[in-house]
C-alpha cells in the first residue's frame, strides 16, 4: 500500500482579489503536493476559502452584493487563477457549503455538550478590518487596532468561551515531546512561550452579525472565526459524516501537513490541536509556519493595495518563471522581499542563462557533431566525468532532505549546483576542442552523453517545481516517460538519445530596466503604458451601431442598486425602450425627464441585477464628472451618424 500524505493550505478571505503572498502557500503545497507524488506517495491537497464573518459581510455590502453572491465571484475567480497557476489541488472547500457547515455545527454542539464550551460575555476593542478583540493594553494611542493601525471600537456581547485553559497543560506536553511538530523551530519556540504565559479562554461565537453558520441550540449567535474555519480541515474529508472514508484514509494516514503563514501560526498549533483534544481526534498533522513576502514599502493586504497579483506577473513572464522566483527566493525560517529587480534578473541568471543555455548548448551540440543521435559510451572517460557523477548522486541527497525539511529553496539551490557543475563540465571537457580530432570523437560522445544524463537528472528534481520546463527538456531530449521517474535516477540508465534537431529555448531574457520599470508601475496601481494602439475600426464596423436620438420619459431609481437608474426612453416610431444606465451618482432621475440622449439601440439586451436593459445611453466622463450628451434640436427616432 502506498503511504498517504494530505496537505492543506489556509482557507484565504475572500476579502479581495487575492495577491501574490497567498499564490505562494499554495505553490509551496502544490510542490510539496508533487514532490511526494513524485516518490510514490498517494497525497491529497486542499485549499479553499474561509468565507463567513463581519468583514467578508461589510465587503459584500459595499460591492452591493449579497454576501454569498460576493463569496461565490470571489471563489471562482480564485479557482480560475490556481487553475492558471496550475495548482493539483483535489477538493476546494468553502465554508458556506453544506458538508462544512453540517460539520462545524456538529463540532460546535458536542464541544458545549462536553463542557468546553461555555456562555459569557465578552467586553473588549473590537478591529472589524482584522476580526479580533483586543484588551486595553494592546491598543496602540487613540485605541488604533496593534495590527492594522485602524480605529477600534468598544464592545461588550454574550459569547460562547472555548476552555483552552483546561488544556494548556496536555498542550504543552504534546508540543514538547513532539519536536517536529511546529516547524521552523522558531515559530514552535514562539508558541511554546506563549503558551507558558497562559492561555485565557476564547471567544468562539458573535451575536453582532448574522453571516455566518448558527449555532443550532442557540440560533441568535453565529459560530466566530476559527471554530468554523480550522474544521475545514477535516470537513473536507467528511468527518463525523457517514461517507468519512477520506478522514479515515488521509486524516489516520501517514502524513498530515498544514502549511500556514506565520500570522496565523498561533490559531494552528494551539485552538486547532486543543479543539481536536477536546473532539477525541488525533492530532495526527505537522504544523509548518513560513515567513512573508513583503513589498518594499512593507506589508501586502488585500484592501491596501500596493501588492503585486500572480495573474499580471503569470500573463507576462510565464507561469514557471514565477514558481521559480516564489519558491526560491522566501528563505526558509524567514521573510523575503518581493522585487522586481530580483524578479528578472532570477529569470535571466538561473533560468534563461544557467539552465536554458545548458539545455540548448548540449541539443545543439549532440546535432553539430552527431546528428541528434548518441549512445552511451562509457569507457571513454575524461578526468572530470567523476565528479559530475558524484554531483549527480550528491544533490539527490540534498534535494530530498531539503524537500523532506520543506526547505524548497534549498532544494532548489542543489538542483543549480548541479546545474553550475554540469556547465563546469563543458568548459573542463571542451567539446569543440574534441570535435577537431577524429579521434576523440568517442570521447566526445561520451560527454555529451554525460551532459544529457545530468540534464535528465536536473529535469526528474525539477518536475514539482518547474512545470512546463521539465516536459519541454525531456521533450527535447527525448527522454522516455520511464526515464524521468524517481526510481529511474541513477547515473547510466540511459542508453540512447536522439534529440530534437532545433533546440527551442526554455526562458526567454529580458531587459532588466525595462521590466522592472513596468512592474513597479504594476505595483504603484498604474496600468503599464500600452505599446499597442488602440484597434482601428472601419466605417463598416462602425456603421453596425444603430444610433438614434431618444426622449427620456421616465426615470427611476433601480430597485436593488444604488449606482444604477433604469429609463423609459421614446427612441421614435412609437416605440420605448427600458434602459438601465450607471448614471444615479450623477443625476436625479426626476432631472432627466425631457433630456433628448444619444442611444444606442441595437444593443443585445441585457439583465442588470435583475432588470432588462434594452440598450445604452451614451455619456462622457473624465475623472471629476460624468455626462451625458444630449441634443436640442434633433427628435426622437433621429439617426445619429
Ligand atoms: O488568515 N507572504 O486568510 P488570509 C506569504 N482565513 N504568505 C502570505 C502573505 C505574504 N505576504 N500574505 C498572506 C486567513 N499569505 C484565514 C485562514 S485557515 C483555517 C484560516 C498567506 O486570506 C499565508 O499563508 O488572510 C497566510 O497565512 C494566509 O495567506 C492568510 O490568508
Amino acid at each position: 500500500m502506498k503511504k498517504t500524505f494530505y496537505v492543506t493550505t489556509p482557507i484565504y478571505y475572500p476579502s479581495g482579489k487575492l495577491h501574490i503572498g497567498n499564490a505562494y502557500t499554495t505553490v509551496l503545497c502544490d510542490t510539496l503536493k508533487r514532490y511526494k507524488n513524485l516518490l510514490g506517495y498517494d497525497t491529497r491537497y486542499l485549499t479553499g476559502m474561509d468565507e463567513h464573518g463581519k468583514k467578508i459581510e461589510a465587503v459584500a455590502l459595499e460591492r452591493e452584493l449579497s454576501p454569498i453572491e460576493h463569496v461565490a465571484e470571489i471563489a471562482l475567480d480564485t479557482q480560475a487563477l490556481w487553475q492558471r497557476l496550475s495548482i493539483d489541488y483535489d477538493d476546494f472547500i468553502r465554508t458556506t457549503e453544506k458538508r462544512h457547515k453540517t460539520v462545524v455545527q456538529k463540532i460546535f454542539e458536542q464541544l458545549l455538550s462536553e463542557g468546553d464550551i461555555y456562555l459569557g460575555t465578552y467586553e473588549g476593542y473590537y478591529c472589524m478590518p482584522c476580526e479580533s478583540f483586543y484588551t486595553e493594553t494592546q491598543l496602540g494611542d487613540h485605541h488604533t487596532c496593534p495590527d492594522c493601525q485602524r480605529e477600534t471600537s468598544l464592545l461588550e456581547e454574550e459569547s460562547y468561551f472555548f476552555r483552552l485553559s483546561k488544556y494548556q497543560k496536555r498542550l504543552l506536553k504534546f508540543i514538547e515531546e513532539h519536536p517536529d511538530f511546529i516547524t521552523p523551530e522558531t515559530r514552535r519556540n514562539e508558541v511554546l512561550s506563549f503558551i507558558r504565559q497562559g492561555l485565557n479562554d476564547l471567544s468562539v461565537s458573535r451575536t453582532t452579525f448574522d453571516w455566518g453558520i448558527k449555532v443550532v441550540s442557540n440560533p441568535k449567535h453565529v459560530v466566530y472565526v476559527w471554530i468554523d474555519a480550522l474544521s475545514n480541515y477535516i470537513s473536507a474529508l467528511g468527518y463525523g459524516t457517514d461517507g468519512d472514508h477520506m478522514y479515515q484514509k488521509y486524516w489516520l494516514g501517514n502524513e498530515v501537513l498544514h502549511v500556514v503563514g506565520k500570522d496565523i501560526l498561533r490559531f494552528h498549533a494551539i485552538y486547532w490541536p486543543i479543539m481536536l483534544m477536546a473532539l477525541d481526534i488525533p492530532i495526527t498533522f505537522k504544523l509548518h509556519a513560513h515567513g512573508f513576502y513583503m513589498m518594499k514599502d512593507g506589508k501586502m493586504s488585500k484592501s491596501k493595495g500596493g501588492v503585486i497579483y500572480p495573474d499580471t506577473v503569470l500573463e507576462r513572464y510565464g507561469l514557471d518563471a514565477f514558481r521559480y522566483y516564489l519558491l526560491r527566493e522566501l528563505p526558509y525560517g524567514g521573510d523575503g522581499l518581493f522585487s522586481p529587480d530580483a524578479f528578472i534578473e532570477r529569470i535571466n541568471f538561473d533560468l534563461a542563462n544557467d539552465f536554458g543555455n545548458l539545455l540548448n548548448r548540449t541539443i545543439a551540440m549532440v546535432n553539430k557533431y552527431f546528428e541528434g543521435q548518441i549512445t552511451s559510451q562509457l569507457e571513454h572517460t575524461t578526468d572530470y566525468d567523476g565528479d559530475l557523477v558524484k554531483t549527480i548522486n550528491e544533490v539527490k541527497k540534498e534535494y530530498q532532505e531539503s524537500m523532506d525539511t520543506l526547505k524548497v529553496s534549498l532544494a532548489i539551490q542543489a538542483i543549480w549546483k548541479l546545474i553550475s557543475r554540469t556547465n563546469k563540465y563543458i568548459d573542463e571537457t571542451a567539446p569543440w576542442i574534441l570535435a577537431k580530432n577524429e579521434k576523440d570523437m568517442k570521447i566526445l560522445e561520451n560527454v555529451l552523453y554525460h551532459l544529457v544524463e545530468s540534464l535528465r537528472h536536473i529535469g526528474i528534481l525539477l518536475k514539482p517545481i518547474l512545470l512546463e520546463a521539465h516536459q519541454n527538456l525531456f521533450s527535447q531530449l527525448g527522454i522516455e516517460p520511464n526515464l524521468q521517474t524517481w526510481e529511474s535516477y541513477e547515473f547510466g540508465l540511459l542508453k540512447t538519445v536522439h534529440v530534437v534537431e532545433k533546440p527551442t529555448p526554455i526562458f526567454p531574457r529580458w531587459d532588466v530596466a525595462k521590466e522592472v520599470e513596468s512592474l513597479q508601475e504594476l505595483i504603484r496601481g498604474k496600468k503599464v503604458k500600452k505599446t499597442v494602439k488602440i484597434p482601428e475600426v472601419t466605417i463598416d464596423d462602425f456603421s453596425k451601431l444603430d444610433l438614434r436620438i431618444g426622449e427620456i420619459i421616465a426615470s427611476k431609481p433601480h430597485p436593488d442598486a444604488d449606482k444604477l437608474l433604469v429609463s423609459n426612453i421614446d427612441i421614435g416610431h412609437g416605440e420605448v425602450r427600458q434602459i438601465v444606465s450607471g448614471i444615479a451618482q450623477h443625476y436625479q432621475p426626476e432631472t432627466l425627464i425631457g433630456k433628448k440622449v444619444i442611444v444606442v439601440t441595437n444593443l443585445k439586451p441585457v439583465k442588470l441585477r435583475g432588470v432588462l436593459s434594452e440598450g445604452m445611453v451614451l455619456a462622457g466622463s473624465n475623472k471629476n464628472t460624468l455626462e451625458i450628451i444630449t441634443s436640442s434640436q434633433l427628435n426622437p427616432g433621429d439617426l445619429v451618424k
